[in-house]
């Protein structure tokens, strides 16, 4: 592949880098007293999202260069391309089609000659289908009873979506099934998960696109194990195990009937997966209409990015100011903080997008980059945070954008208790942007030798997002926003956000030390001396 420009090379980010040095010391509260309309000014509605980015160390000029920038790199050649199906995974050769699983019935979107819309309908409504089975009680497990329990095994792309879902829209879920998720290869997490179910109620969905993940297989094996001694019965797996994959001979040797699969396809990443069958726990917990309410609020996003000029485009606009952030004030991480308790696995699944996606070191061709690419993300819902780590928000000495995300409803109106919440997301924004001088530390009586310690330098970014109410809708509308900023972040680092490398290596570094750890006779170690010495400890004192 022929090398691209340099991006540092580039005319808009020379431009960016001189007017970075023009104006990384002016202080949010010059920006504001300078342009006291600021805040009605810099911000951005669209499909019912609401931006505010006035509390960005920004100015027009360098959002009119931050779009420059994306012009010069040819960032809306590259949303098309992903819309139109082109293989922009280009270590894997493949699509990259999130898109076309909420593109609604009807719409067009050929991979390799074949629209596949209709098969993404098609699937759709064989979960919707299923769901409804599991919802009304005529899906029946192996001794008649009726389903109440419905447990997703899967990890990664096939766990935190599904698991952030369920907990985002539980208020939009069936109260009488248990929903619950096991990820991890730690026994724990199985046998917590089962410990009080009756085997004969319950369910298991086996998430996995290649259906070969050793922790997933683990768990789908202890879980067939575990039905099978309370069942008693090798039929019982027809009627408590469906699986969701694109690998069905794996999964009709695991002994899932082909009926009880529900496919999706290799240009759907894993982490890009919740609106594929590896959400049916989804759908079965809030219902197809939900679900297909959700769909049409990723669309919705989808459209927006689609066609929406750059400086009115919300993922546009937040992947830039990422940029912005990372590349010139040389943030290392992006603070999201959700106040909403129902999304309290949010920044975990964000995580799971953002870094697995633009943890890159080299360009598509091949050749390491020269500037720093994704940040870290972390956060917690407020205002939980705001008793720990914000200390280090408000006076460390470290720049941490942050994301606030907040619903002007709630969905259990109880007392005060809304209002107080919304009154920390607009105070702590307001906090970092503007801070406290010594002056007003002084004047509201504070002894000299204190006043340093009290002083709030301000002048921290933060973006503010608001919408009315979590809904099915507003959440896919959220979940696409960050997919389609990330899109935009790893566009103008010419990196590729949809393969997975690093993840790869983990699937098969265990394999070499498992039967070391296993063998009944002491094996022949040739690790280096620390992992060596390590496994002997281990296997010294594992079965004493
Ligand atoms: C996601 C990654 C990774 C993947 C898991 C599970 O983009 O590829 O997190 O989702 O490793 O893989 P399987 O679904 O194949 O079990």
């Amino acid at each position: 592949m022929a090398s691209a420009m340099k991006l540092t090379d580039r005319q808009a980010w020379q431009a960016l880098q001189a007017h970075y040095n023009q104006i990384h010391n002016r202080h949010l509260r010059t920006l504001f007293s300078e342009d006291p309309k600021r805040g009605e000014r810099m911000n951005v509605e669209a499909v019912g999202l609401y931006l505010d980015y006035s509390k960005h160390r920004v100015t027009d000029e360098t959002i009119r260069l931050l779009i420059e920038l994306a012009e010069e790199i040819g960032l809306r050649a590259r949303i098309d391309a992903m819309f139109r199906g082109d293989k922009i995974n280009v270590t894997e050769q493949r699509a990259v089609l999130h898109v076309a699983l909420r593109a609604p019935r009807g719409e067009s979107i050929m991979v390799d000659g074949k629209d596949v819309v209709p098969e993404v309908h098609e699937v759709l409504d064989r979960m919707a289908d299923f769901s409804a089975r599991i919802r009304d009680g005529s899906w029946k497990g192996h001794t008649g009873k009726r389903i109440r329990n419905i447990i997703n095994i899967g990890i990664g792309g096939s766990d935190l979506g599904p698991v952030m879902a369920y907990e985002a829209l539980r208020h939009y879920s069936d109260r009488n099934l248990t929903v619950r998720f096991v990820s991890n290869v730690d026994g724990t997490d199985f046998a917590e998960a089962t410990r009080d179910l009756d085997a004969a109620e319950t369910l298991f969905i086996i998430s996995s696109k290649t259906f070969t993940t050793l922790e997933t297989m683990t768990n789908a094996h202890t879980a067939r194990e575990w039905s099978l001694s309370k069942l008693g019965d090798e039929k019982a797996v027809a009627k408590h195990f469906v699986a969701v994959s694109t690998n069905a001979a794996e999964v009709t040797k695991f002994g899932i009937d082909a009926k009880n699969m529900f496919g999706f396809w290799d240009w759907v990443g894993g982490r890009y997966s919740m609106d594929s069958a590896i959400g049916l726990s989804t759908m079965i917990a809030i219902g197809a209409e939900n679900f297909r309410a959700m769909l049409a609020g990723f669309h919705a996003m989808d459209e927006h990015f689609r066609s929406a000029p750059f400086n009115r485009n919300l993922p546009v606009l937040m992947g830039l100011l990422a940029v912005w952030y990372n590349d010139f004030f040389g943030a290392q991480t992006v603070a999201v903080l959700p106040y909403e308790q129902y999304l309290k696995r949010f920044p975990a699944y964000l995580q799971q997008l953002t870094m697995e996606s633009n943890g890159k070191h080299v360009m598509l061709d091949g050749t390491p980059v020269d500037y720093q690419t994704g940040p870290i993300f972390w956060g917690e819902p407020g205002t939980n945070g705001q008793h720990s780590f914000y200390q280090m928000i408000h006076q460390g000495t470290k720049i941490i954008p942050c994301d606030f995300i907040g619903f002007c409803r709630p969905l259990n109106p109880l007392g005060r208790h809304h209002d107080l919440l919304l009154s920390n997301v607009f105070a702590q924004a307001e906090a970092l942007a503007f801070g406290k001088t010594p002056e007003q530390v002084k004047a509201e009586g504070t002894p000299d030798w204190l006043v340093p310690h009290r002083v709030f330098e301000g002048n921290r970014p933060t973006t503010t997002i608001l919408a009315d109410e979590l809904t099915p809708e507003s959440l896919g509308k959220l979940v696409a926003l960050y997919e389609h900023s990330v899109f935009t972040q790893g566009a103008i680092w010419n990196i590729d956000s949809f393969d997975q490398w690093g993840v790869e290596l983990g699937k098969v570094l265990a394999q070499r030390i498992i039967p070391e750890l296993e063998a009944s006779t002491e094996p022949k170690l040739a690790h280096d001396s620390s992992t060596n010495t390590l496994i002997r400890r281990y296997r010294e004192r594992r079965h004493s």
